[in-house]
């Protein structure tokens, strides 16, 4: 006679197969070593919203949003080119998303959160706003305008 119930035996089972499975994804994420937004130590210095241009095509943005704007409200940079943002907040939580690029993140008084993301296509990446942050909030946007450099249009499609 087992002490074990069948469907006490069952739900062991699958509580254990689920969790090993969660472990399992845990595991595996980290092993692919994909560039996931990380937590920096906070330093005032970021608190100074900047771009700045490490090479041709590699880029550092200091974003810092306050109610209810994002700093620097506008950043242009050159099709190809890979940007680190750096982001932090002057006051209340915010978020920190950009449009058609899988960025979520949010933007927090007292620490500094990074990603980095490569802009192949040309265009109009919308930053928005998606925690909600007060009165203003809606209307907290800013944008990343990717472009080809002057003089490097191809006329191929023309
Ligand atoms: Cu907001």
């Amino acid at each position: 006679m087992s002490a074990i119930d069948k469907s006490e035996k069952k739900v062991l089972l699958v509580t254990g197969s689920v969790l090993s499975l969660f472990i399992f994804s845990i595991l595996y994420a980290r092993g692919r070593n994909n560039d996931l937004p990380e937590c920096l130590p906070f330093n005032k210095t970021y608190l100074e919203p900047k771009v700045t241009r490490l090479d041709k095509e590699t880029y550092q943005v200091y974003a810092v949003a306050q109610m209810w704007q994002f700093q620097p409200s506008q950043i242009v940079v050159p099709v190809g080119s890979e940007v680190d943002f750096f982001v932090t907040s002057k006051d209340v939580v915010h978020g920190f998303n950009i449009t058609e690029k899988n960025v979520n993140m949010m933007a927090i008084y007292g620490n500094i959160n990074k990603t980095t993301v490569k802009f192949e296509k040309p265009g109009i990446y919308k930053i928005i706003c998606h925690e909600y942050c007060g009165i203003g909030h809606q209307g907290m946007q800013a944008e990343v305008i990717v472009n080809y450099p002057p003089g490097t249009i191809n006329n191929k499609n023309q």
